[in-house]
């Protein structure tokens, strides 16, 4: 009896001193400095906010090896003239990059106008020759390259069609699909000078056998504008279809909320519509909008889930997203001079992959490229969004902006004169 009371005694005595040992180590561990060498894993430690999310919320807490986490490279590219800059010649807004018949392809809004736009807030003066936006009296134009950086403008791939057919004021915008064997250029088709409501279209698309065409026009809008009060009413921009789920997932902006007291405004949303035929019908998803952020949609199959570049406009600009169930999309990463309406080239944007690769590089534009809102240029991007490349070169971070860049954005006069007044105030109550 006497050693069972001793036993009990000691393992008593035991425990209790084990738990002071764990106390003492809880406490110790507060008391502890967070280490010099930062955990690979989440410590068991209280953590701030910013740390737990360092863990929590992206794949790695280092940039350098988070497989969505790039800075992105520029290269000018040969092979198209822009008339010195005037105005009369824009290209923008180029669709995925695709690799066929030995060569790339890239298809983008091409305007050839005798004048440059008069701008959309002088739309009423906008003619069939006069543009009002950069946009304005747009065909679809292609070309081709063996590089990825000498291009050979081929020449228009889908024209305007005749009224009424939708996009016969301007076709813009377009992205490729290619689904079994046959290819597809969706396109917003503008049925009005953009600036006289606002930049209003629905998105139609053509077909064709070849990637050079001859493409053929449906006439049909296959992603209506939304019911009177939605969100994507009047705008349905930036159509970018990819192949998931044996189905078509087609991302699009949706220009919305610019009410007089909000302008101009910052947020643009993007959507997602659903078909199983690239004719439609496509079914926009309930959640609409999936991307809180953005401008024009720039996506890719990343793993078993879909990445997006999310530059420009909203809250999240500046970020890399992915969306496990290509719905549902967090921050990936926040980085720097993202490529703008950026057009990849996805080898795998069509194949139905449950292990997308990534991007290494594409095509995108620079908006205001002679600095007189006269025209827009096409140029090439890489980065390392890929998980076949480890390129530690792309994986920087902080690009150094000359002073005279930093000079170029200096204060406005309003701004001048609210600072003038602070130090005359404050010189006033010293007195
Ligand atoms: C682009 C895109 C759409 C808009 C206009 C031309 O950046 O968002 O195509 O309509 O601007």
């Amino acid at each position: 009896m006497i050693k069972i009371v001793i036993f009990l005694v000691a393992s008593l005595a035991f425990i209790s001193c084990q738990q002071k040992q764990e106390t003492v180590a809880t406490q110790d561990t507060v008391n502890e400095e967070f280490p010099f060498f930062i955990p690979a894993e989440k410590p068991n430690r209280p953590l701030s906010a910013a740390v737990k999310r360092n863990y929590d919320a992206y794949d790695n807490i280092r940039p350098e090896q988070t497989e969505l986490y790039t800075q992105f490279k520029y290269t000018k590219l040969k092979g198209f003239d822009y008339n010195d800059g005037d105005g009369t010649i824009t290209r923008r807004d180029p669709s995925k990059v695709i690799f066929e018949n030995g060569k790339y392809y890239v298809y983008y809004t091409g305007r050839k106008s005798p004048v440059k736009p008069v701008g959309m807030a002088r739309a009423k003066e906008a003619t069939d020759v006069i543009p009002s936006a950069d946009w304005d009296l747009s065909d679809i134009w292609y070309a081709t390259s063996e590089d990825g950086f000498t291009w050979e403008e081929q020449g228009i791939a889908v024209a305007r069609p005749p009224k009424p057919q939708p996009g016969w004021r301007s076709v813009t915008t377009t992205d490729i699909l290619k689904w079994k064997g046959k290819y597809y250029l969706y396109f917003q088709a503008f049925m009005e000078a953009s600036g006289l409501r606002g930049d209003f279209c629905p998105v139609s698309v053509a077909y064709a056998d070849s990637p050079d065409g001859p493409w053929t026009h449906t006439g049909k809008i296959v992603i209506p504008n939304g019911p009177e009060g939605a969100w994507d009413q009047y705008s349905i921009h930036d159509p970018y279809p990819l192949v998931h789920d044996g189905k078509i997932y087609l991302y699009y902006k949706g220009d919305f909320d610019k009410r007089p007291e909000l302008k101009p405004s910052k947020i643009r949303m993007q959507g997602l519509a659903i078909a199983e035929d690239p004719l439609g019908p496509f079914i926009k998803h309930p959640l609409n909008p999936v991307v809180n952020s953005g401008h024009e949609t720039t996506l890719f199959p990343f793993k078993e889930g879909v990445a997006a570049i999310v530059q420009r406009d909203g809250q999240e600009h500046n970020t890399i997203q992915y969306a496990k169930d290509w719905v549902n999309f967090e921050i990936a990463s926040i980085t720097e001079l993202l490529p703008v309406a950026a057009g990849p080239f996805v080898p795998d944007a069509f194949t139905d992959t449950k292990n997308g690769r990534g991007i290494t590089w594409g095509i995108s534009h620079i908006i205001n490229a002679d600095g007189n809102w006269n025209h827009t240029m096409l140029v090439r991007f890489d980065c390392d969004l890929s998980q076949d490349v480890d390129d530690q070169g792309m994986k920087d971070h902080h690009y150094n902006y000359s002073p005279e860049f930093h000079f170029k954005h200096a204060l406005n006069q309003k701004q001048k004169e609210r600072i003038k007044k602070q130090t005359e105030e404050l010189k006033i109550n010293i007195n």
